[in-house]
């Protein structure tokens, strides 16, 4: 028994260079693995990133591996781009291949109870990361640290209250409506689901508030660009659109300045992330109001990643730090965004 760790060693080197085979073509991250199998494999974490549908994503898939370098972790990265399924698969190959732990976005935020218990059942722990799922069995995962979707929503509606000069408490009924769109990400995800759920919490109060379309495009610039397009063709008194994510945003402007209309001056726009073109359109006032969702998370991530191989328990839910931009602000003191 005592050759059980060596063995584990062997088995997991083979299984990495099967996985990393398989995944050589797919996992756009995981090049650096193919030609450097570790000698002796430290912690070793399967993570599985949504895709690279966003500056957002981007940034959040460089500081995973960023954080997985410094740190030691021996990371096995698989990018299933934007497939639910490519996602279960990976777990799945994590589980065969016995990492020490599992980490995931889960892109839509139901449908993950069997592969979670398959890896329960395998010992293997699970830290879920940017985005949360619905589950009645908080046992299939140790942890969630990422984003507050319904604090974004809500800042976001704190933000045209406050620019639209309505004192809480006022009735609605001495203010022409104030007509809104919604582009919100994707359908399903945790994400769009908090960020609408929070802007609807605090406008509700509301009455002069009235969201006229609300529609996803999905996180994609293209589709913030080809929704807006058609939406300003339907709805002539538009005077908010709210955006779930910057790339969405530079869709919308651009669909914006095409018809003649002036962004963040004719419209008001709100939009998240805080990527450093939103800033750039805060700073030109094509925006109004930017509001930061931290995809910075690879440090903390790796640390929760350790803390669970040496068998400590870790808080169920950790929020990243996050701030929020206004038009008026002295954006010449902000640091380059990195993404
Ligand atoms: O807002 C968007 C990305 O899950 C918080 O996904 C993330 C969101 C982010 O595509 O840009």
């Amino acid at each position: 028994m005592k050759n059980l760790p060596k063995l584990k060693n062997t088995i997991r080197l083979l299984l990495l260079i099967f996985l990393t085979l398989s995944f050589g073509n797919s996992c756009k991250g995981s090049k650096e693995k193919k030609n450097t199998l570790p000698e002796q494999a430290g912690i070793i974490l399967g993570f599985s990133q949504i895709g690279e549908e966003s500056a957002w994503r981007k940034c959040n898939t460089r500081s995973v591996k960023e954080a997985a370098l410094e740190s030691g972790v021996q990371l096995v990265f698989a990018n299933a781009e934007q497939k639910q399924e490519n996602q279960i698969k990976a777990i799945r190959s994590f589980i065969a291949y016995l990492v020490d732990v599992i980490a995931f976005v889960p892109i839509v935020a139901d449908g993950w109870d069997n592969v979670l218990r398959e890896a329960k059942d395998a010992g293997i722990p699970v830290l879920i990361t940017d985005r949360k799922i619905n589950t009645a069995d908080n046992s299939l995962y140790a942890g969630f640290i990422g984003t507050d979707s319904l604090e974004e929503g809500r800042n976001a509606a704190l933000f045209l209250i406050k620019k639209f000069g309505i004192k809480p408490g006022e009735s609605g009924k001495e203010f022409k409506p104030i007509n809104i769109v919604e582009l919100s990400g994707t359908e399903g995800s945790s994400v769009a689901t908090g960020r609408a759920a929070g802007f609807r919490e605090v406008l509700d109060e509301y009455p002069q508030f009235n969201i006229i379309h609300s529609e996803s495009g999905d996180f994609l610039r293209s589709k913030g660009y080809e929704l807006m397009h058609s939406i300003l063709g339907k709805y002539k008194n538009i005077d908010v659109v709210f955006s779930h994510n910057d790339g969405m945003t530079l869709g919308i402007i651009d669909a914006m300045t095409e018809k003649g209309i002036k962004p963040g001056k004719d419209i008001v726009i709100v939009t998240i992330d805080a990527e450093q073109a939103a800033i750039d359109a805060l700073r030109l006032g094509k925006v109004n109001f930017v509001i930061e969702c931290n995809p910075k998370m690879g440090p903390e991530i790796m640390d929760l990643v350790q803390r669970l191989v040496a068998g400590e328990r870790i808080p169920r839910l950790q929020h990243v730090d996050e701030q929020v931009f206004y038009e008026t602000d002295d954006l010449s003191i902000l640091e380059p965004r990195g993404y």
